[in-house]
């Protein structure tokens, strides 16, 4: 039925259009599926095939918006595509204005970033933005505009080339569930414009709001409780986020088609990765949470068709801070090919807490693979708090009680346990429930801040299992030179983040060099880390096999030729000997070089990160055929 749907456009397009053999490839290839997961959505409408029509003329628009350079890109990437799954790819993420001032400022650290070993830039949002709070870009007023104190659209582009030129793939957000109260689409809908009077979910009073949030969480309960904010007249507004951020409501297939236009225009300034911010709240149904429902599903999979047919050099990463099932529904070639792995983050952290990375362990062995063709994006820390987003299920197997660990994990962040040598801060913390996330720098949070002697080291084995694991890993910039957090940013205030989002370092960069420095100490250590992570194909992709170490304190693994054990103890550890008999009795030190003898096992110096090239000597120099 598709393809006869598809058909009949094609045919109606042809009429109305001249069209690039090239879009009608794509076009045949593609459009079957998009029509499938829009009418799945939209099917039972009256005007679900005008709209569909409506959505294919879109496109033809944006092939021809699409700027010639990118189109080959475009044929490029057909033929690879699965370019982000490489050893050679390392990210890194920033906000222009904080790290760099502005994209002349962005442009300027090419050189700095190529020389470190990143491949892929995420830059946090940089559209225009209310005056007044924005949530850090994620409140957009126009998605066709730069911040004026960034630069302009066509600076944008020129970065964007700029960057490809040098090797590194620009990633953007695409904040596509809500957009800021003073957006064209939200102010003419408070004034009851239409069509944009169906493009939120106003409502003329509270009976509605009130039959929605019985079943919805509430996600930033220090900025108003609910879901709804008041447009003082009486009427109320969806805003799952800050209350300038308006919810947008999908149930409109002319919202789809909008967001669809606005994402194009974003991928042809030269995006290759889009961010696709909050996923999990684009669709609401009355009496069901309203988070991941299939509706979210089908519409990422038509925005993903949307991609293949005019912009195919795009991919999407899923932002789902979620429980780790709900997060790997999102994860597919036809929907996001890479997404966050929020629980190796979250598991990381809660190692170092505990010393024992059991969780890890298991987690490795349980919920690491994907689906060929996907990737996971792996990061230690980003621009928002770090939430424990483990599975309860999963920790019972391990006697640990969710709720209890959770309780543990927050306290240890904040420094209020007994032995902490972390200094972050709560964010949303909830009385009622008990809930609580965490802010801080990771220097904060691992004990640089206040000169523990193995913070270094945590940072290191932190960063080490992010580059090591597979996927692509993510650099939050000044972590490189153990960035402390900004406790008296006044916006902290508001929103405890930005504490980890303090101004661009200098002083710490100009220490970078410097051994007996932190900065330089850290610099040097991570700087390695992305040195090792690109020279060993054994890195790329996603392929991982667990090593279990029989020492609750180290996490083991192996990839390809290379063993990784990691101790996240502040004690010394040993492997037995039985554990290693598996392995060659020598092999080479891949971190420091220099031989190790395996067979009266390993001996682990505190928070030692030990990788080995278990192949014997000289895999890599040719000696050993593949
Ligand atoms: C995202 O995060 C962004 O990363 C945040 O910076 C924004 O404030 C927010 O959306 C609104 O645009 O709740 O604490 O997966 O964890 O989407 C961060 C669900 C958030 C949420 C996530 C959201």
């Amino acid at each position: 039925m598709y393809e006869a749907i598809a058909a009949l456009i094609r045919a109606d397009l042809l009429s109305a259009y001249r069209l690039d053999p090239a879009f009608l490839r794509r076009f045949d290839a593609h459009f079957p599926r998009l029509a499938r997961e829009f009418l799945t959505v939209y099917g039972d409408r009256v005007d679900a095939l005008l709209q569909l029509r409506s959505l294919a003329g879109d496109l033809v628009v944006a092939w021809e918006e699409r700027p010639d350079e990118l189109h080959l890109l475009d044929n490029e990437r057909e033929h690879d595509t699965t370019w982000y799954a490489s050893e050679q790819m390392v990210g890194a993420m920033a906000y222009v204005d904080r790290w760099a001032g502005d994209l002349d400022g962005v442009r300027a650290q090419i050189p700095y970033l190529r020389d470190l070993g990143i491949s892929y830039l995420h830059l946090m949002p940089l559209f225009a933005v209310p005056d007044g709070d924005h949530d850090g870009g994620y409140a957009i007023s126009s998605y066709r505009d730069v911040r004026p104190d960034l630069g302009t659209t066509e600076d944008l582009a020129e970065l964007a080339r700029d960057l490809r030129a040098a090797g590194i793939s620009l990633c953007l957000d695409l904040v596509f569930n809500h957009t800021a109260h003073d957006h064209p689409w939200a102010l003419q809908a408070a004034d009851g414009v239409a069509p944009f009077d169906q493009y939120y979910w106003i409502f003329p009073d509270r009976t509605m709001p009130d039959a929605y949030e019985r079943t919805v969480r509430e996600i930033f309960p220090d900025d108003h409780p609910g879901s709804f904010v008041p447009l003082g007249d009486g009427r109320w507004a969806w805003a799952t986020f800050h209350r300038y951020q308006w919810d947008l409501r999908y149930a409109n297939p002319e919202v789809f088609r909008a967001m669809a236009r606005e994402m194009l225009s974003i991928a042809a300034l030269g995006v290759e990765v889009l961010r696709m911010d909050a996923v999990a709240f684009i669709w609401k149904e009355l009496g069901t949470p309203s988070e991941s429902l299939p509706q979210v599903h089908h519409l990422l999979r038509a925005f993903n068709a949307i991609c293949r047919i005019v912009a195919p050099a795009v991919v999407f990463k899923s932002e789902a801070i979620v429980h780790p099932d709900e997060v790997a529904t999102y994860i597919d070639t036809d929907e996001c090919q890479l997404s966050y792995n929020p629980l190796q983050m979250a598991l990381v952290w809660e190692g170092l807490a505990t010393t024992k990375p059991l969780l890890l362990q298991q987690a490795l062995t349980r919920r690491h693979a994907l689906p060929p063709g996907t990737q996971w994006v792996n990061y230690v820390r980003s621009h928002d708090d770090i939430g424990w987003t483990f599975a309860d299920e999963d920790a019972a197997e391990l006697g640990i009680d969710g709720h209890d660990h959770r309780r543990f994990l927050n306290a240890w962040y904040t420094g209020r346990h007994e032995g902490s040598w972390a200094r972050g801060v709560p964010f949303q913390e909830n009385p009622r429930t008990g809930d609580a996330r965490i802010s801080g720098t990771t220097a904060d949070l691992l004990g640089l801040v206040q000169g523990d002697p193995f913070a270094v080291d945590r940072i290191t084995l932190a960063y080490g299992i992010a580059m090591l694991t597979g996927g692509i890993p993510l650099l939050y910039l000044g972590d490189e030179v153990g960035q402390l957090g900004d406790p008296d940013d006044p916006l902290v205030a508001r929103d405890t983040r930005w504490v980890h989002r303090p101004p661009r370092p200098e002083e710490r960069y100009a220490q970078a060099g410097d051994p007996s420095a932190d900065a330089g100490r850290v610099y040097a250590a991570l700087r390695d880390l992305i040195a090792l992570r690109r020279a060993w194909p054994d890195l790329a992709g996603n392929a991982l096999t667990p090593f279990d170490p029989r020492n609750e304190h180290v996490l083991g693994f192996t990839r390809g030729h290379l063993l990784v054990l990691a101790n996240f103890s502040p004690w010394p550890q040993h492997i037995a000997a039985e554990v290693m008999s598996g392995q060659p009795k020598v092999a080479t030190d891949a971190r420091e070089g220099g031989t190790r003898y395996l067979r009266d096992g390993v001996e682990l110096t505190p928070y030692e990160l030990l990788v080995l090239d278990v192949t014997g000597a000289g895999w890599r120099s040719g000696s050993v055929d593949e």
